[in-house]
């Protein structure tokens, strides 16, 4: 039936809907689209926005998805298949439309219908507003899961927020960072299905009663202050070639009718108006901050808010599949995506207990079952706390439960290790060193029966540094997943070029087992043939890039100068401004000696500061000041070119990673957990310049020491020299070069002559550094300068750039979801029919 075309099947009654709404040749496409667009959208091609044709083409998509869909919701009822329930409060799921026409396998067909009515896809694809509900890595790591899981049949359920607002859009004006906001709802979303039935209520603040029931049993009442309701929308997650889907299932806040009705009987119209404001604002907006603000109700109102009404439809599902309470951990497998889900510990136990009436012994081993837990963090100012009087205030009925908890935990650690008081003290879920508040990854911690870090540098740290006492008290809890990244959208969709020479050579099987299947492509290294054409993609992906760039920035920029690309959220532990060192000491050797032979580079830098990270977005401005005095040097045109890309998206990261030489991922060693970006650079053919830090050491290992630049000190150095005392100043005094970059910046000379405004950064260096930039200035400047001289080996270079796609096999996702299948849910794929 899929072969008729849509005039065919316009003669019969029953067939017609079928086929235009299923049907994958491009005359049912092309039927699907203009049906879309007179009766969804209400238009015709001659007077079609582009908004209406987009909407056309997804719908046309998202029908060819139902049927997975559906079958998607009757796994949810099947009692004998246990389901990932991955909960995170952020999902950074990027553009929707390419990668399900690539997933579904209607690409060329789609191409080909939008054609015939006038339109280019490519074109169609930019209409797309990218659904940005994460900040960085976090986000993006819980998006290639899902793709994972569902191209591997795993039934899941990523559970989330859906925030009106998604991460802030980034401008560039005068060189700062300006925010703008994010409406990515205001054309509409074709993915997601509302599903008003699926409503659960969660309660805020007020206190508790504890009374005796009709079977006089001790119970606990929750009388709150507030009620909001959740509302579910699901977005179907489409498997790789597989007939299946998984879901994505994220919560709205609104508000519960009869509160608003109560006081409005009362005649209290601006109280019921109230409520309802409050209620909405629960998922208003997505926090901008890759690391916990301290003290904002409203952020652990969102927190509380979905991970309560997940619980609440775990618990309705289970119901559903005929499931008792008791069974409860046998239909699903809680992920606890870092601290932010974490209350999760809290609220199972309070929905068993206090509404399902088990009793806490039982209800505490049903969720240590349930529950595991990811960190994905070093910085020990990360590792999210609230203040207790926040915290008790909000969730007063969970404040209880905790102390119950912690008290029965601390019980353990006395029993355990007697008179150890300071122990306890660590151990604690409540900080009581101060001022008191609630440690989130304790209670991740002591309620999860799996505890994992996300890259093994990471993990091996994890248990000697921030989560040491857990460790030493929970050693079998602590297990290492490294992190890995979707091979469908960050090579088959983001690298069209590559992807083609990786099928025409062995086949597509990569695509779908990038971990076994890549590696053929090894030999190929000794085929001239294969190299040149290597290098003909990775030339044309600059070329794309380079346009890009100069539509968005008005900076042009030399395709054949090596790429140097540093793209991430802006952090001091990241280290762009040691990047913009290196920027500033090659800019002093061209004007010394202006006749010089160097490797021409071109610098470019993406990423996002937090708006409340005065030295972050200090950062922006450094980089756009050095590109303003570089790019217009007269001296070093042609050799050095810098340009910042504004708003780095998922979108905007398609054409960036592709067109990489060299990937900067120079992270003070020990700090970064894994990172992601340096994976998706690698898989398309860009060498790394790194530490040794998180995945790098990985990556490193994988594509082998000869094809990876490595500089820097080692996690442990680090803490040696912090531990003998760390004197900045000293490596200043010392090293003339790294003085005059220093002094060029601090004297106004990237700034017009203003001599204030990099003065805290610089100061900062120069009497704190506490991610050791000067320490290693000089092994990274050596380092740059080995990267260059390779780079004159153009041949030599094309042969590291295929080994290091070759061997990146490990750092596909679909390996991370295995292990997270196999070492701590216990879940095996389901067989396809
Ligand atoms: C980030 C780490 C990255 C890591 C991602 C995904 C947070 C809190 N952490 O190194 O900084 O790759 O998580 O694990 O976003």
């Amino acid at each position: 039936m899929a072969k008729k075309s849509g005039k065919d099947s316009a003669s019969t009654v029953a067939e017609p809907y079928e086929n235009a709404r299923t049907g994958t040749s491009v005359a049912s496409l092309k039927q699907a689209i203009l049906d879309n667009l007179y009766y969804v959208q209400g238009s015709l091609p001659e007077i079609a926005s582009p908004n209406d044709w987009y909407m056309a083409v997804a719908y046309a998509v998202r029908d060819r998805m139902v049927a997975h869909f559906v079958r998607a919701r009757s796994n949810l009822r099947d009692p004998k298949v246990k389901l990932a329930s991955y909960l995170s409060a952020e999902f950074l799921m990027g553009p929707y439309l390419g990668n399900n026409l690539l997933n579904l396998g209607i690409t060329d067909q789609m191409r080909a219908a939008v054609k015939e009515l006038g339109l280019e896809l490519d074109e169609v694809l930019a209409w797309e507003e990218e659904p940005g509900l994460g900040n960085g890595g976090l986000g993006r790591l819980a998006a290639c899961y899902m793709d994972s899981l569902a191209s591997l049949n795993v039934p899941a359920i990523g559970y989330g927020i859906r925030y009106e607002f998604g991460i802030f859009e980034q401008e560039i004006r005068d060189g700062w960072q300006v925010e703008k906001t994010d409406k990515w709802l205001r054309l509409g979303n074709p993915w997601e299905i509302c599903r008003p039935e699926l409503a659960y209520d969660v309660n805020f603040g007020g206190h508790t009663e504890s009374f005796r029931d009709e079977k006089s049993r001790h119970r606990v009442r929750w009388v709150p202050q507030h009620v909001a309701k959740g509302i579910g929308y699901d977005t179907a997650v489409a498997a790789y070639r597989n007939d299946i889907v998984d879901l994505l299932r994220l919560w709205k806040s609104e508000a519960v009718e009869s509160f608003d009705f109560q006081a409005f009987n009362v005649g209290d119209y601006y109280k019921a108006v109230n409520e309802k404001v409050i209620s909405e604002t629960v998922t208003k907006v997505l926090y901008p901050n890759d690391e916990p603000e301290i003290g904002k109700t409203l952020r652990l109102a969102q927190q509380y808010f979905f991970v309560s009404c997940s619980l609440q439809d775990m618990i309705h599902l289970h119901r559903l599949r005929g499931g008792s309470i008791e069974t409860f951990h046998e239909s699903f497998a809680v992920q606890l995506n870092d601290t932010h889900p974490s209350i999760a510990v809290a609220e199972l136990m309070r929905l068993l207990v206090d509404e399902h009436l088990m009793d806490w012994d039982s209800a505490w081993k049903i969720t240590q079952q349930t529950m595991a837990y990811t960190n994905h963090t070093l910085l020990p100012e990360a590792l999210e706390k609230w203040p207790l009087p926040l915290f008790s205030s909000l969730l007063p009925r969970h404040t209880q439960i905790i102390y119950e908890i912690n008290h029965r935990f601390l019980d353990e650690v006395r029993l355990r290790d007697p008179g150890d008081d300071e122990r306890v003290a660590r151990l604690s879920i409540i900080d009581e060193s101060g001022d008191k508040y609630v440690r989130m990854a304790h209670l991740a911690s002591v309620g999860s029966h799996r505890i994992n870090g996300v890259a093994a540098l990471h993990s091996d740290l994890l248990t000697k540094t921030v989560l040491k006492d857990l460790y030493d008290f929970y050693p079998d809890r602590f297990l290492n997943v490294t992190n890995g990244v979707t091979p469908r959208r960050w090579i088959a969709l983001s690298n069209p070029g590559l992807a083609s020479l990786l099928t025409k050579t062995i086949g597509d099987a990569w695509i779908k087992n990038l971990q076994y299947e890549i590696r053929r492509i090894e030999p190929l290294v000794d085929d001239p043939g294969f190299r040149t054409e290597w290098g003909k993609i990775k030339r044309s992906n600059k070329s794309r890039l380079a346009s890009i760039i100069k539509e968005r920035t008005g900076i042009a920029v030399d395709p054949n100068s090596l790429f140097d690309i540093q793209v991430k959220r802006i952090h001091e532990y990241k280290r762009q401004h040691l990047n913009v060192l290196h920027i500033i000491t090659l800019y002093n050797r061209i004007k010394k000696a202006p006749g010089q032979d160097i490797v021409p580079r071109t610098f470019i830098f993406g990423g996002k500061a937090a708006p409340g990270y005065f030295m972050a977005k200090l950062i922006i401005k450094l980089i756009n000041s050095v590109a303003e005095v570089v790019n217009k040097d007269s001296d070093v045109a042609g050799r050095l070119k810098v340009a910042f890309f504004p708003d780095f998206n998922v979108k905007n990261a398609h054409h960036v990673y592709p067109a990489a030489d060299i990937s900067e991922q120079i992270s003070t060693a020990g700090k970064e957990a894994s990172g992601t970006g340096n994976m998706k650079f690698s898989m398309n053919g860009a060498l790394t310049i790194g530490t040794l830090d998180g995945a790098n050491v990985e990556i490193r290992e994988e594509v082998g020491p000869e094809n990876f630049f490595l500089f820097g000190l080692t996690a442990e150095e680090v803490q040696d020299l912090k531990v003998k005392g760390y004197d900045p100043r000293s490596y200043y005094e010392s090293n003339p070069l790294l003085r005059e970059a220093l002094d060029q910046i601090s004297s106004g000379h990237f700034s017009h002559g203003d001599a204030e405004l990099f003065k805290p950064l610089v100061d900062n260096l120069l009497d704190h550094d506490p991610f050791l930039l000067l320490a290693d200035y000089q092994s990274y400047i050596d380092c740059q300068d080995r990267v260059s001289s390779a780079y004159r080996d153009q041949d030599h270079w094309v042969r590291m750039s295929i080994l290091n796609v070759a061997r990146m096999g490990k750092f596909s996702s679909d390996r991370s979801i295995r292990e997270y299948c196999d070492n701590i849910w216990n879940i095996k794929p389901v067989k396809m029919k």
